[in-house]
């Protein structure tokens, strides 16, 4: 008994390691892509990019890869691509015309900072930035039609089939006429898809079979779910003052008590589907079981 608490402290130390280890190599070469430019539209992008998220899209990303045997010199491109794109839709989400946001990641907005008309550039250029960096990344030649295969999924899942169709749906549907179904479709889009195409990513670098590359997008599904459930349940508790209109969102359509058992059975959904693909997957396990803290909200590294 002692021996199996043993065991599961060194694991989920060894796990913890291997988080902060991925976040740290995804900030830096951010950091590296990012620089060598002073320009106004450079500074607003770094203003931006390196101010401190989660990077819970690239990690998830990198930790997909590993389990398929993918080195990070291969994975991380793509992993900072995804961010980068993240990135971009923040900026324009916070902008006036959308949900008009002042703050994020408790500094001011981009716009706030440097004005509407830079910042709808820098989220322009952070998004070209972003398949620049996935074209140009260094993959093996055996690696080629992953690579491509790659850059395609990550372009649906950004683009209206995926997160800007969601935002639309966001922007269009009345919360008052909403159905869950309706409500389940828009996560999938705006939230779901860039975490769908960063545990998919890592499955098509790693040429995974048929079945195990269900498993993992299903698991995204889940996980993209989840993750917007929390985000929902924190802002409501922070009852953060909103200029912007009143948006859908799965707390003002469950209420708190369900939405939070809605936020664990996504999770535990989440989890069979990393059981039943019999992977070696203790990071992409511990960054959907971190979904379910709600007290702290930081870094996963
Ligand atoms: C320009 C590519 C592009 C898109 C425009 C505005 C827009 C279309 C889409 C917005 C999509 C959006 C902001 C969805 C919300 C997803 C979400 C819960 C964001 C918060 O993500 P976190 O918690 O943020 O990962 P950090 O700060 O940790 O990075």
């Amino acid at each position: 008994m002692k021996r199996e608490a043993r065991n599961r402290r060194f694991k989920a130390m060894r796990t913890e390691k291997s988080l902060a280890a991925s976040r740290s190599l995804v900030d830096r070469e951010l950091e590296r892509i990012l620089s060598g430019d002073d320009s106004l539209l450079y500074q607003a992008m770094r203003y931006t990019v390196l101010s401190g998220g989660k990077r819970f899209r690239p990690i998830l990303l990198l930790s997909s890869a590993a389990c398929f045997g993918v080195l990070p010199k291969v994975s991380l491109p793509f992993a900072c691509a995804l961010e980068l794109i993240h990135n971009s839709s923040l900026i324009h989400d916070d902008l006036p015309a959308m949900d008009n946001d002042d703050f994020r990641r408790g500094m001011l907005s981009c716009h706030r900072a440097y004005g509407e008309d830079i910042a709808v550039l820098a989220g322009d250029a952070l998004l070209i930035l972003a398949f620049e960096t996935m074209a140009e990344a260094p993959v093996p030649a055996g690696l080629l039609l992953q690579k491509q295969e790659a850059i395609v999924i990550i372009s649906r899942k950004a683009g209206a089939p995926g997160m800007i169709g969601g935002q639309v749906l966001d922007i269009t549907l009345k919360p008052g006429e909403l159905t869950e179904a309706a409500l389940e479709d828009l996560i999938l889009k705006k939230t779901g898809a860039l975490i769908v195409a960063a545990a998919e990513t890592g499955a098509v670098l790693g040429k995974a079979r048929r079945k195990e590359r269900e498993l993992i997008s299903d698991f995204g599904k889940c996980v993209g779910l989840a993750f917007q459930v929390r985000d929902d349940i924190l802002d409501s508790r922070q009852s953060r003052r909103r200029k912007g209109p009143e948006r859908p969102d799965t707390v003002s359509f469950f209420g708190m008590v369900k939405a939070k058992k809605k936020l664990e059975e996504f999770v535990q959904k989440a989890e069979a589907a990393l059981l039943e693909s019999s992977l070696e997957a203790e990071d992409l396990l511990c960054l959907a079981r971190s979904l379910l803290n709600l007290k702290i909200e930081g870094s996963h590294g």
